[in-house]
């Protein structure tokens, strides 16, 4: 695999590891990405069409509806390798830090099931950081009200949309829109890991979206390197050190399963 054995040495040296992951590294979970031609009732829409406020203003059904069918995609897919070697890396590397565009959730259920398998600690919020959001937690358009909300929404007309309990308006998918800023905390520690990293692992995304695609550009203001797992080519290709152009699942238990942990004596 062509970048590999380079990766692995510059992940060896590395002090200081960002993982910067979209939809691509899910891909292999049967969660379609944002850029492949959905097939059905979605591909009519693009996901900027929908995933915003003014939308959800325009239509609630329409957004809710397409956010239900996300939720009932997403809820049947597992982890695949891609994640859990993301996961274990991240629970041996103290040094390493996870910044997801994903609302998926399936990084945190890597690193749940692998951190029970090790017996290790759950890791510290800041080292795991999703900038848009869960599309398993919902919030009230008005209210402080918000709640993980797993199980299945049938949402059909304005009668069946989900209202708060606490102030009777509308809620909505807890997940960062178009045109919403992102969680604070979320990219003032996700900058300052990418400033401080030797390295960027950019995997499976086109990196067009900001401010979330500024993630890898801050390690190469730092001085670091950037590290590209991807089959196409993407806006970071030509920035990127080393390239490997495989499927993650395939990829990243190559590149990092069994490395060292520099920190460690
Ligand atoms: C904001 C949650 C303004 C919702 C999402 C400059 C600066 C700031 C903003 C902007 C700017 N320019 C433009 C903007 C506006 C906008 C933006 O970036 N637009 C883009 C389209 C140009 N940004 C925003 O609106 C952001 N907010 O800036 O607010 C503001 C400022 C101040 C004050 C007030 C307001 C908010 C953006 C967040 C939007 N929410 N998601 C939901 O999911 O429903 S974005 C969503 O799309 C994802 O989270 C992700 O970020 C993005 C999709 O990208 P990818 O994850 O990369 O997925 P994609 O399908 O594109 O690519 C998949 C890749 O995987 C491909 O490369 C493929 O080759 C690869 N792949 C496929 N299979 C595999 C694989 N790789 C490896 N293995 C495989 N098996
Ligand atoms: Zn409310």
């Amino acid at each position: 695999m062509e970048g590999l054995e380079d990766g692995r040495a510059a992940l060896r040296k590395a002090r200081g590891v960002v993982m910067f992951t979209g939809a691509g590294v899910s891909a292999e979970s049967g969660v379609p990405t944002f850029r492949d031609p959905t097939d059905g009732l979605w591909s009519r829409y693009r996901p900027e069409e929908l995933a915003s406020a003014q939308a959800f203003a325009r239509d609630p059904v329409l957004v809710w509806r397409w956010y239900a069918d996300r939720r009932r995609g997403i809820r049947q897919c597992r982890p695949n390798p891609a994640h859990t070697a993301l996961a274990r890396f991240l629970l041996r590397r103290s040094d390493a830090t996870l910044v997801t565009q994903n609302v998926d959730g399936l990084h945190q259920l890597a690193l749940e099931e692998e951190a029970r398998n090790e017996g290790s600690p759950p890791v510290e919020w800041e080292r795991m950081l999703s900038l848009h959001g869960d599309i398993f937690r919902v919030r009230c358009t008005r209210c402080p009200y918000g709640r993980t909300q797993r199980e299945p929404m049938g949402v059909e007309d304005e009668e069946s949309l989900p209202r708060c309990p606490d102030c009777d308006r509308l809620l909505r998918p807890d997940v960062v829109w178009f045109g919403e800023v992102l969680p604070r905390e979320a990219l003032e520690g996700a900058l300052r890991a990418a400033r401080r990293a030797d390295i960027c692992l950019v995997v499976g995304t086109s990196a067009v979206v900001y401010p979330a695609a500024s993630i890898p550009r801050a390690t190469l203001d730092g001085g670091g390197r950037l590290i590209e797992v991807n089959p196409a080519r993407t806006a970071l290709s030509a920035l990127a050190d080393w390239r490997i152009a495989e499927p993650a699942g395939r990829a990243l238990p190559a590149l990092l399963d069994r490395l060292p942990d520099p920190t460690e004596p």
